[in-house]
């Protein structure tokens, strides 16, 4: 990561500032074991970091208002005044950023310029969360530098903020949760309700979770994800018509859930059926991390796809192709598109020392039927946010 990444920032850093950044810091993707699209629906997800990262490389400039942030990696550059209101732009990236300022703009917040250089090894629109690593990143560089007292749910919850108004996608909690609350070797059980969470082992007894990137890439802004939201909505807003009593959506039962029916429509009702069975999964897939049963855990990924699939309705051809083929395999316990849906990568349980079979033999089907050629990466459960202080020799 040192040479790949950090070195790079600092080198481009250099170059462009003529001066040595004050701060490094380290805002990492996520992937999501199971529980998908239920984080804006009361429901539990089972994210955790992984070692790929947005690096940030700071300096603060007290003497001036200005503000220059560089995205290194699509060479472009922008700037801005902060102690100006901010809108949303056209570069899709800087929203998300402008989008952290504007909450945070405040009497109370003084600011100075800054200069920021940040490259990523997060690859975008693969759903691994970039944007949240984005969003987050920058909130948290901002409460250190000017000590603004933010607690760790604050960044992640400003972060998700700047995605509904900056960034136009009405996304859950779920991203930015992750890349916050990170803990090597750990997964994180969330309950997107309440923002309570407790950390599993992710011990998987000889069996890793390796991405297969179907290099289908999507935006949420363009894809389905804001319609399927509002599926999901018109779906809750019956239900609670009827059961008022209900607190939280994942205590609707599926025989409440059959008995509006057909007021929903059709559409609704698969998509909140879907929720409230992926939801159940996600509990019982935290117990089978727990007692060591990944051969369950495997089947309970692979039904999620399914309800993805056909239900939700976020797959696409590459995916399914993937996961069907994937689970053909031998050594494979499950499989499933990961993530907003769309495109982007499916994660696969599949036992250590057939791992490299596996890929051989899925990249060379894939390749075949698509003439794309698949992206693999072997990810590493890791740290939240954090502030790279280690020596950086270049
Ligand atoms: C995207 C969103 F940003 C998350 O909030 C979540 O809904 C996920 O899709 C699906 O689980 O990553």
């Amino acid at each position: 990561m040192h040479e790949q990444l950090i070195i790079p920032t600092i080198t481009k850093f250099k170059a462009e500032f003529k001066a040595e950044p004050e701060r490094i810091f380290l805002s990492p993707g996520r992937i999501n074991i199971i529980g998908e699209h239920v984080d804006y629906s009361d429901g539990f997800v089972l994210p955790a970091a992984i070692d790929k990262y947005i690096c940030f490389a700071v300096r603060k400039l007290s003497q001036t208002n200005v503000c220059t942030i560089i995205a290194k990696d699509l060479g472009e550059e922008y700037t801005f005044d902060v102690t100006m209101e901010v809108k949303p732009v056209q570069q899709m990236w800087m929203n998300y950023i402008l989008g952290v300022f504007s909450q945070l703009q405040k009497p109370e917040n003084v600011f100075c310029g800054m200069e920021i250089v940040f490259s990523s090894t997060i690859p975008m629109g693969s759903g691994l969360s970039s944007s949240a690593a984005l969003e987050c990143g920058f909130a948290y560089i901002l409460n250190e530098l000017f000590d603004l007292q933010l607690s760790k749910k604050e960044i992640a919850v400003i972060g998700q903020k700047s995605e509904h108004s900056f960034a136009g996608v009405q996304c859950g909690i779920m991203d930015q949760f992750a890349s916050v609350f990170g803990k090597e070797n750990k997964v994180i059980m969330l309950d997107c309700h309440s923002l309570e969470h407790q950390y599993f082992d992710a011990d998987l007894k000889g069996y890793s979770l390796l991405l297969f990137d179907s290099c289908v890439k999507h935006t949420h802004l363009t894809s389905g994800y804001n319609e399927r939201r509002k599926d999901v909505e018109h779906g809750k807003k019956i239900l609670w018509k009827k059961f008022p009593e209900i607190e939280k959506f994942r205590d609707f039962t599926i025989a409440m859930l059959d008995s509006v029916k057909k007021e929903m429509g059709s559409v609704s009702y698969k998509r909140c059926f879907y929720l409230l069975k992926e939801i159940h999964r996600v509990k019982m897939a935290a117990k089978a991390i727990s007692e060591g049963d990944i051969e369950y855990l495997g089947t309970l990924l692979t039904e999620t796809h399914a309800g993805l699939s056909t239900e939700f309705e976020v797959s696409c051809n590459e995916l399914d192709f993937l996961v069907e083929n994937t689970l053909q395999q031998e050594g494979v316990l499950g499989s499933r598109i990961m993530g907003g849906g769309f495109g982007g990568c499916s994660i696969n349980l599949i036992q250590e020392n057939k791992a490299e079979e596996v890929i051989e033999a899925i990249s060379e089907k894939y390749f075949e039927y698509f003439n794309i050629q698949m992206k693999i990466y072997h990810v590493k459960i890791s740290e939240g946010i954090k502030e790279y202080t280690n020596e950086y020799i270049i």
